[in-house]
């Protein structure tokens, strides 16, 4: 919609429901949020892996991985995710922003994760801040 109306949007952003997880409300909600703040969205659903995510970067030359985790024993993936975006020498090409019920800003930091947002709602926009940076 946005190239349509020949606005260049702000980041193109991969999001999806990591591997395992199958929570999508709110992966759902921080999409909307993200294309009505002007970003390009790829929605890949739930249970997406890293190799999913990876793939899709690659091919669609995306700027944003954004990944949602509900579940505790899923968290991990997150940060299996980031790995793998090391392996494949695409960390510093790629900002990559978490959330998801059981996420906090110290996981977010530990697994080195770029953003991290509880809530998004309102007035809010996750990834703003790293729009803004890229920008
Ligand atoms: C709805 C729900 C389900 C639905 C999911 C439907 C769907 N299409 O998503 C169903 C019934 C399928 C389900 C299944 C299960 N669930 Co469930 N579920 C919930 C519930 C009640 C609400 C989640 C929700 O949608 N919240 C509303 C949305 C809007 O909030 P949110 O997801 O937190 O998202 C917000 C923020 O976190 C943030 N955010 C989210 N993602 C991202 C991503 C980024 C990048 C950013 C920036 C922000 C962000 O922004 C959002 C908007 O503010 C929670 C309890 C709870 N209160 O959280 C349990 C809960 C998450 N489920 C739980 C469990 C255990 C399960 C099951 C394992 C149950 C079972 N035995 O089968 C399965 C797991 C299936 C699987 N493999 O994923 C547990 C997890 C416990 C734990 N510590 O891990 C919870 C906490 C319930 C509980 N108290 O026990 N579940």
């Amino acid at each position: 919609m946005l190239i349509a109306r020949g606005t260049e949007p702000l980041a193109r952003v991969v999001i999806g429901t990591v591997k395992g997880d199958l929570h999508d409300i709110g992966k759902n909600l921080v999409a909307a949020m993200l294309e009505g703040g002007g970003f390009e969205v790829i929605d890949l659903g739930v249970n997406v892996s890293p190799e999913q995510f990876i793939a899709t970067v690659r091919e669609k030359k995306a700027n944003v991985i954004a990944m949602s985790a509900l579940l505790t024993t899923t968290m991990p993936a997150m940060k299996t995710t980031i790995d793998a975006l090391k392996q494949a020498g695409m960390r510093d090409k790629v900002k990559v922003l978490i959330g998801g019920a059981p996420i906090t800003q110290k996981y977010a930091d530990e697994i080195g994760a770029d953003g991290f947002q509880r809530q998004c709602g309102g007035r809010c926009c996750p990834g703003q801040e790293i729009g803004d940076r890229l920008s």
